[in-house]
């Protein structure tokens, strides 16, 4: 068989001091943290479209990638092409997991019967590969953005017809998820938001996005799909106005419309810079809410507003996130998919290799991290001694609800003496640091 990475092997764990750049430095798969391998805490996911697919197109310029496998120009021997390499790289790199678009794996027909004949015969090849390898399924997806027909939105466009032929994507998708057993089904509402009210129907759009979610979980659930359905908040980008902004602004969503039950959130690290948070803000207010599922991990440029999905690369970032794992219990049905790309400059498959290796190496170092940060205990602790005054007299009768407006007034006319306390950010940065640099 063809050789798309002909520049590694197997990659293997050296560690810290290794110089081998097709070596992990941090990445110990099989290595035991708190009872569980490496790989069980991480599971790590290849992104089909980023890593077979992108080509380093931007609006400025071309692809600069030759993604046509050795010069093929059949779209369906590329297709197979790709499933090719990309079992191959997951094979090399111990990546146990991965995610696909239908619109990734296998090529557009002139009508939609023939697009579906082109999905479901690279299904089938995809199932052989996964067979062979043990290599799983995290999510599937549909691309409900790319065609023109979506540019008013897929679910929330003002054409039915669009919302039928997504629904009809979308049915695919779910089967070929459940074919290949994997436990997680995304809604990334590529095109669901607008550009301007003049033309927009806000409540209809909302509905319908409800409604076509409810017939994915009625028929998803009817054909055996018990994993996670998922929406990914993201901001902005493409459309102005992005309905699911946000966590927050998606559990309302959720709610509002009783999906709650079979949807969780899959938290983007450069959809939470987006929107003006941090990747693990995003990450708590799904915990807190019962919803966290899982990640896209990535990271964005501090200089610029849009979506650069750059391989994440900050230990910091990658602990904090892992600390919100380990608090939610650690990954069930999700995992961490590199929902990321190489540079357009980085336009050999030996620098897909690398950035792998080093998302890989970030994350493992960020679990390691994550892990010394609770075994410390210093902050942790300082937390629990912050909130202590709900644990004893008028606090506690606050959390138990045994206070009213007339309770705590008389209380306060009794005991007018507040003390303060300070929050001492400072000092628990330097906890962190230290931590961290250690
Ligand atoms: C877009 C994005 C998507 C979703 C899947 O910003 O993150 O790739 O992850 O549709
Ligand atoms: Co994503």
């Amino acid at each position: 068989m063809k050789e798309y990475f002909p520049m590694v092997q197997k990659v293997k764990y050296e560690g810290k001091n290794s110089k081998n750049p097709f070596a992990f430095k941090y990445y110990d798969a099989d290595r035991i943290i708190d009872g569980k391998p490496m790989k069980d805490h991480l599971k790590f996911a290849m992104s089909w479209w980023h890593t077979l697919c992108a080509g380093g197109a931007d609006p400025f310029g071309t692809t600069t990638m030759d993604r046509t496998y050795g010069g093929l120009t059949d779209p369906m021997e590329i297709a197979r092409a790709k499933v090719d390499a990309g079992f191959e790289f997951m094979t090399k790199l111990g990546i146990e997991y991965f995610c696909f678009h239908d619109a990734d794996i296998a090529p557009e027909g002139a009508t939609f019967a023939e697009t579906k004949k082109n999905f479901w015969e690279i299904v089938d090849y995809i199932e052989t590969k996964m067979k062979e390898t043990g290599i799983k399924l995290l999510w599937g997806t549909a691309n409900c953005f790319n065609n023109p027909r979506y540019m008013h939105g897929a679910g929330t466009s003002c054409n039915a017809h669009s919302f039928a032929y997504a629904a009809s994507q979308i049915k695919n998708a779910i089967e070929a998820t459940v074919k290949l057993g994997g436990k997680g089904y995304v809604f990334w509402g590529g095109r669901e938001g607008y550009e301007t009210l003049l033309n927009t129907d806000m409540a209809l759009e909302l509905d319908n996005m409800a409604r076509l979610m409810h017939m994915a979980v009625d028929y998803g659930r009817s054909i055996g799909f018990d994993g996670d359905f998922y929406i990914e908040p993201k901001p902005k980008e493409p459309t102005k106005h992005q309905y699911d902004f946000d966590s927050a602004t998606v559990l309302g969503f959720l709610r509002k419309y009783g999906l709650d039950k079979d949807f969780k959130l899959n938290i983007e690290a450069n959809h939470a810079t987006l929107a003006g948070h941090t990747f693990e803000h995003e990450l708590t207010v799904a915990r807190i809410n019962g919803a966290f599922g899982s990640i896209d991990a990535n990271s964005g440029d501090p200089n610029l507003g849009w979506d650069t999905d750059q391989f994440p690369t900050d230990v910091k970032t990658a602990a904090l996130c892992m600390l919100e794992v380990i608090r939610a219990g650690g990954f069930t049905n999700g995992g961490l998919n590199f929902d990321a790309k190489v540079r357009r400059g980085s336009f050999t498959f030996e620098d897909i290799v690398y950035a792998y290796i080093s998302g890989m190496d970030t994350f493992a170092l960020g679990l390691i991290k994550a892990y010394e940060i609770i075994e410390d205990g210093r902050i942790d602790e300082f937390v629990k001694q912050r909130y202590s005054s709900y644990t004893k007299g008028i606090g506690k009768d606050i959390v138990d609800g045994k206070a009213s407006l007339e309770s705590l007034e008389e209380y306060i006319l009794k005991n007018d003496n507040e003390q303060m306390q300070s929050g001492r950010q400072e000092y628990l940065e330097t906890i962190l640091n230290n931590i961290l640099f250690s």
